[in-house]
């Protein structure tokens, strides 16, 4: 193995100040609730609302600031990943009257959470397209009520007209105007404005995320959302600027956002390199991708692409592209990664736009135990059981005996009285 591009190890700040600041938010949301949300949002934001619900008349004037073509874009954005989130409810089977020993019937239910907040990023870029990829699903799965917050424009009142309309399109109930950590407290613990939530999904700042972090118990989350990552794995038949389009692609999301390439080809990683570079000179986002590029890019040359693929599944990537002739061999070997794109065509860009799939997706290693978000992540698999007098027959006495066993004599009562 040879590494042609290291990553520079830079030193990570201090988290524990921000922790602190994260808790002291959301003590302070939860005690004096609207009231500490409203001078959280204007002490980080700048921003002066005292009214946080979007109206629908804010909702009008934003469509009237977003083009026509993209309006339209938005909806064919919507309208795949609505049909991918209802093709994956589908495939989910209920299961009613299994007689797993006679008399003794189980099944479960595939029930929507009640009450979703949605959280969609604001800070850096306006990530309409992320609204979409979290109220979609969650309208598809029957979620009741759909909550959006997501931070104002700097010195500005009111969210981002794109974002504001992605909302609208993607079916959202509420939308409020509030990012942070004081935007998750409020939907944990709930304020005289915004009702509390069961869960909270979606990406965002590292405040957003220490904030989820600390809130889970109280209500679900999605998963810890840290900085964006692409892996690539090629071998010769790799396109040099398709990948290296890729790489800066996911460069540009922000200064700590990750590209690695593994190749059996030496050439072609070094044409990478230099590609790179070359592609980075007219790029208008040039000042981030380039530094995150410099900084967490890693190019490195395997002998094997079992050898690659055996890194890839350690890497566990939150996007994973492959660039080899034997794509199938490719499929059986990789087991480790958020999303993964076959193929010189399937550019990740598409998967965060367009094609259908969820763009919100387990970074940092997470995906060694979970997916990203789907139809799924907004319902919960509960369990029933029935029996008659053959049942208790059955499985009664075995009860009583594992009660006795434990000393729980309540317990063995409890089984005692049916037989
Ligand atoms: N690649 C990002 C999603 C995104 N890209 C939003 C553009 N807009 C994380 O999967
Ligand atoms: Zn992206």
């Amino acid at each position: 193995m040879e590494y042609l591009k290291n990553k520079i190890e830079v030193p990570l700040e201090k988290t524990q100040e921000m922790e602190e600041n994260v808790r002291e938010i959301i003590a302070n949301v939860r005690q004096n609730k609207g009231a500490a949300v409203i001078e959280y949002n204007s002490k980080f934001d700048n921003c002066n609302r005292e009214n946080l619900l979007v109206s629908r008349d804010e909702i009008e004037e934003a469509y009237k600031n977003v083009s026509p073509q993209l309006i339209e874009d938005i909806k064919k954005s919507a309208e795949n990943v609505k049909k991918f989130a209802i093709e994956q409810k589908n495939s989910m089977k209920e299961v009613e009257d299994f007689e797993v020993v006679p008399g003794v019937f189980l099944g479960h239910r595939i029930l929507p959470i009640k009450n979703v907040g949605c959280y969609v990023p604001g800070g850096g870029y306006p990530l309409y397209s992320t609204a979409i990829m979290l109220i979609v699903p969650a309208k598809v799965a029957g979620v009741n009520r759909v909550v959006a917050c997501s931070p104002p424009m700097k010195g500005e009142n009111k969210i981002h007209p794109s974002t504001l309309v992605a909302m609208d399109i993607a079916g959202v109930d509420e939308i409020y105007t509030v990012g942070g950590a004081q935007s998750i407290a409020a939907l944990t613990y709930g304020t005289e404005q915004i009702k509390a939530v069961d869960k909270i999904v979606g990406p965002g700042n590292q405040y957003v995320t220490e904030a989820k972090r600390q809130c889970f118990g109280q209500i679900g989350i999605d998963f810890i959302a840290g900085p964006s990552e692409v892996l690539i794995v090629a071998d010769d038949i790799g396109e040099v600027e398709y990948i290296a389009a890729d790489i800066l692609a996911q460069c540009e999301h922000d200064y700590q956002a990750r590209g690695i390439l593994i190749t059996t080809s030496k050439e072609l990683g070094e044409k990478v390199i230099g590609e790179v570079e070359n592609q980075l000179k007219d790029l208008d986002t040039k000042d981030v991708a380039g530094v995150s590029w410099k900084n967490n890019g890693e190019v490195i040359v395997v002998e094997t692409l079992d050898e690659a693929f055996e890194m890839a599944n350690d890497y566990a990537p939150e996007h994973l592209e492959i660039h080899v002739k034997d794509e199938e061999y490719a499929l059986e070997k990789l087991y480790n990664y958020g999303s993964l794109f076959i193929g010189k065509n399937a550019a990740e860009v598409f998967g965060d736009y367009i094609s259908g799939t969820n763009h919100t997706l387990p970074t940092v290693r997470a995906a060694r135990y979970t997916g990203g978000v789907s139809v799924a992540t907004f319902t919960k698999t509960v369990t029933h059981q029935k029996m008659n007098e053959e049942g208790v027959k059955n499985i009664g006495e075995i009860a009583v005996r594992m009660a006795e066993g434990e000393y729980l004599s309540a317990h063995a009562r409890s089984a005692k009285k049916r037989i």
